[in-house]
């Protein structure tokens, strides 16, 4: 971690416990207690001023350079596209052969989970458009509660206006579910999973999702002797499927189809092979953008910081997975690194001063402003600015717009919001909740993901939709608070620890006095209603299309899969990495 400060410097272990607040010109003693201890570096930067730079002992990567390089999956071109052609048009074929409309409705439910419906939109459409007409809204009587919970699920996804009244035929005079329900577990995990589409104050749907859990668990204790009901029953209950991260769900629902006795064979083997094409996508993606990296030098330099160019590269594979989005999620990397990297220059090695002159150079965006930089921040200023106006300068060549200010506007905003949360913990200073989450939902970096997302997905870019920078719409909003909590969930213990600001736990615990246990209840909570905000606003702007509104939506889902188990993202536990093979690494054997 000294790399790039004066010959002079020395760097002395001192002790200090998790609890104290680290003092700028802290007097270093000698000593080391494991776990309780952090190292820190004090540095003689100049004659006798002395600097203390946390540290937050990031581990290098996992997954190093050649490996990457050496990836190398068969499953391009030739054969493959004309097999997979043939395949898609059986399946075309099927939809447009479906009669039951509960048969359309669960093979596209399968075409969903599978992750194969994007070949299918226009067929997809045309059947539930047609179940939407032909469903006047006494037909919903003769549904049973599978039925009209895939229904209701299916339609207000694709964004039919259909009423939680819908559900009043399976309650009682208490407004209460009927108690028979219960030995219906089929339907009551399609009530579960319905009820996640619920927006604010719909107490029906509320009250759905509380039944359905509660006799889902009771169930899941039980241990049913049909293996692929219970598969599904504690897999839902772990998350439900509107949270899931498309790419991971398609993993393991394969997994699960493959032991189905009466799985349909062609819809089975367009999803296995469909998946291997895409992870071959994926894969020239992935090296491509480690060659990138490797190239920026930025973590040999910035040894402090979290080296993990896999970990930025799986959020995109999260945001959008589909073959043609290649340079979305190449430019996405870019983002996520650079973010990754200025984060810790905020939250672990810059000293307040250091960062103030950080922050208005970014505000300024000029070369001339890194004269007055220290050198470890010249080089990730420079390649921050060269990174993001050489994506300007593609839109400039293919669209002739100049976006440039909008994307350093949010690069402003989110160092800004960095800087804060600095003054905060260099002050001891504990927000309210509300008051740090007016802060935290930007700097967690969504609108600044979501914001060059909207440009690069866009064509063409309109006046309309570029003022999503100086206004973020709402979707941006509820997009960063869910990640924003779930990153807090997951990896705020280790930031306490290592000395940062408190995070949304431990504002409210400050604020209320609760427990860690109450205080993540409650996060929990905060989450659940901001999918609501999130299902109720998400057709609301026209000047953002939906592969951007989904693209929201899977940034929120990215972080509950990312720190589902802790900090996914920085701590290279055996989840990611799990989840890095299966998706990235490894294709599904298949024989032909
Ligand atoms: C935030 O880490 C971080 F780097 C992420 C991966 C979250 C989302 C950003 C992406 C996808 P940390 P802080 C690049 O937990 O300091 O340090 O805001 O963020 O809590
Ligand atoms: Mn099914
Ligand atoms: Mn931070
Ligand atoms: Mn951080
Ligand atoms: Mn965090």
């Amino acid at each position: 971690a000294l790399r790039f400060t004066a010959p002079s410097s020395l760097c002395t272990q001192i002790s200090l416990t998790s609890q104290i607040f680290i003092p700028l010109a802290v007097k270093s003693t000698r000593g080391q207690v494991r776990n309780t201890v952090r190292q820190i570096c004090v540095s003689l930067k100049t004659s006798n001023e002395k600097i203390v730079r946390r540290s937050a002992n990031y581990q290098p990567p996992i997954w190093d350079y050649d490996y990457v390089q050496s990836l190398d999956n068969k499953y391009m071109g030739g054969t493959y596209v004309s097999l997979s052609m043939k395949l898609k048009e059986d399946v075309k074929k099927m939809l447009k052969e479906v009669v039951d409309p509960l048969d359309g409705l669960e093979m596209i439910d399968d075409l969903q989970r599978l992750g194969v419906f994007y070949h299918f939109e226009d067929e997809i459409k045309r059947v539930l458009e047609s179940i939407y007409n032909n469903n006047k809204h006494d037909k919903w009587n003769e549904d049973d509660l599978h039925a009209t919970s895939l229904k209701f699920r299916l339609l207000r996804q694709y964004g039919y206006n259909v009423p939680q009244e819908v559900f009043e035929n399976f309650m009682d005079e208490t407004r209460h579910f009927k108690p028979c329900l219960c030995k219906d577990i089929r339907g009551m995990l399609s009530l579960y999973e319905a009820s996640f589409l619920s927006f604010r104050g719909e107490s029906i749907l509320e009250e759905a999702r509380d039944f359905a859990t509660k006799n889902l668990e009771q169930h899941h204790k039980r241990k049913d002797s049909d293996q692929d009901l219970a598969s599904l029953v504690s897999h839902a209950l772990e998350l439900p499927l509107h949270w899931r991260m498309p790419r991971l769900e398609a993993r393991w629902f394969i997994d699960l189809c493959e032991r189905r006795p009466n799985m349909n064979p062609t819809l089975l083997q367009l999803a296995k092979l469909d998946f291997n094409m895409v992870q071959a996508t994926h894969q020239e993606d992935l090296k491509h953008m480690s060659r990138w990296w490797s190239k920026t030098g930025l973590a040999k330099k910035l040894g402090f910081a979290r080296d993990r160019l896999m970990e930025n590269f799986l959020w995109t594979v999260g945001l959008n997975f589909k073959p043609q989005f290649s340079n979305l999620r190449r430019n996405i990397t870019i983002v996520n690194a650079l973010i990754t990297t200025i984060d810790d220059v905020y939250d672990v090695y810059g000293t307040l001063d250091e960062l103030e002159i950080f922050t208005s150079a970014v505000e300024r965006w000029d070369i001339s402003a890194m004269e007055e930089l220290p050198d470890y921040m010249k080089i990730c200023y420079l390649a921050l600015l060269n990174s993001i106006n050489e994506m300007g300068y593609e839109t400039l060549k293919e669209q002739g717009i100049h976006i440039i200010p909008h994307l350093q506007k949010s690069w402003a905003d989110l160092c800004k919001c960095y800087l804060k949360e600095a003054k905060w913990y260099y002050s001891r200073y504990t927000p309210t909740l509300e008051e740090y989450m007016n802060n935290a939902w930007i700097s967690i970096s969504a609108p600044a993901i979501l914001t060059h997302a909207y440009f690069l997905c866009t064509n063409p870019i309109t006046p309309e939709g570029s003022e999503c920078s100086n206004k973020y719409p709402n979707i941006f909003q509820w997009s960063g608070t869910i990640l924003r909590l779930a990153d807090d969930m997951g990896t705020s213990p280790d930031e306490i620890k290592r000395g940062d600001t408190p995070k949304s736990i431990q504002c409210y615990m400050h604020e209320t006095g609760a427990s860690e246990e109450d205080a993540r209840e409650h996060i929990k909570y905060l989450i659940r209603e901001t999918w609501k905000k999130m299902n109720e606003d998400r057709f609301e702007d026209l000047a953002f299309s939906q592969t951007l509104v989904e693209i929201a939506m899977n940034l929120a889902r990215m972080s509950q899969c990312m720190y589902q188990y802790g900090d996914g993202h920085a701590a290279q536990g055996r989840d990611t990495k799990d989840r890095v093979l299966s998706m990235l690494v490894n294709p599904i054997p298949v024989e032909y």
